[in-house]
C-alpha cells in the first residue's frame, strides 16, 4: 500500500513536469536544472556565468531553497530576473512549485530558465521539474567518491561540474577518480573541473550552457 502511494506521488509529479516542459517547448525556452549539495557552489557558478551568458541571451533564474531569499537576492544584484521558490522544509523542488513559478514568467521574452534546486545531493535527483538538461555540481571539498555513493544524480545529469578546484591543495580530491565514478553510471555527460572563484574553466561551463540554450529544445523527458 505504501509503495502504491509513493508511485502515485512520482506519477503526479512527472505528469506535471511534462506539462511544464511542453510550455517551455512551445515558447522555445530551454530549462536547466542545477543540483548539488548544500554549499557546493551553485549560486557562485551562476554569479560568475550570468554576466557573460546574458550578454546575448535572455535568462531568468528560479532559486530553490528551504528558507530565505538569500540566493535570489544575490542573483537580483546582477539585474537578472529571478524568483525565489521556498519549500518551507521540503528537501527538493517539486514539479508543482516550479510549474506555479513558470506560469508567472513571460516565456515569450526568454531564451532560458535556469533553476537552482534545493541544496541536496539526493532528493532533487528523483524529481523531474520539467527541465531539458540537468547539471550536477560536486565541489572538491565533498570528496571524489560521491558519484559512487550518490549515483542517481550523476546517472541522470547531462553535465557534471567539479567545482571549487582552487581548493585542490586543501582537499584530497582526485578529479580523474571522480570522473571514473561518474563514467560507471554515465558515459555521456562531460565532466568539467571549474572554479567560480578563480574563473578556471568558467568559459567551458558558459559555452556548454550557451550550446544547450542554443539547441532546439527536445520534447519529452530526457531520462
Ligand atoms: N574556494 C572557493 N569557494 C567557493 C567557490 N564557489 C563557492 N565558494 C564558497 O562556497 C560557499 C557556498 O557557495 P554557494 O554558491 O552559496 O553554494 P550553493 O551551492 O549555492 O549553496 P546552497 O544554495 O545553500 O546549497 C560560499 O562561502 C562560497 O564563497 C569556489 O569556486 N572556490
Ligand atoms: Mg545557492
Amino acid at each position: 500500500m505504501e509503495i502504491q502511494v509513493l508511485r502515485n506521488v512520482f506519477e503526479r509529479n512527472d505528469a506535471l513536469a511534462e506539462v511544464t516542459r511542453r510550455m517551455f517547448d512551445e515558447a522555445g525556452v530551454v530549462c536547466l536544472n542545477m543540483i548539488g549539495s548544500a554549499g557546493a557552489g551553485k549560486t557562485s557558478l551562476l554569479e560568475a556565468a550570468l554576466p557573460v551568458l546574458t550578454e546575448d541571451l535572455r535568462v531568468a533564474v528560479l532559486e530553490g531553497d528551504i528558507a530565505t531569499a538569500n540566493d535570489a537576492e544575490r542573483i537580483a544584484r546582477l539585474d537578472v530576473p529571478v524568483m525565489q521558490l521556498t519549500t518551507e522544509g521540503g528537501c527538493h523542488l517539486s514539479a508543482a512549485l516550479v510549474h506555479e513559478a513558470v506560469k508567472r514568467l513571460d516565456l515569450d521574452r526568454l531564451d532560458a530558465v535556469i533553476v537552482e534546486n534545493v541544496g541536496n545531493l539526493v532528493c532533487p535527483a528523483a524529481f523531474d521539474i520539467g527541465e531539458h538538461q540537468r547539471i550536477a555540481v560536486l565541489s572538491f571539498a565533498e570528496g571524489d567518491d560521491k558519484p559512487a555513493k550518490y549515483p542517481k544524480l550523476f546517472k541522470t545529469s547531462d553535465l557534471v561540474v567539479l567545482s571549487k578546484c582552487d581548493m585542490a591543495d586543501l582537499c584530497d580530491f582526485d578529479a580523474a577518480r571522480a570522473e571514473g565514478f561518474v563514467r560507471q553510471v554515465n558515459t555521456e555527460a562531460p565532466v568539467m573541473v571549474v572554479s567560480s572563484r578563480t574563473g578556471q574553466n568558467m568559459d567551458a561551463f558558459v559555452s556548454w550552457m550557451r550550446g544547450r540554450i542554443g539547441a532546439t529544445a527536445v520534447s519529452g523527458s530526457p531520462r
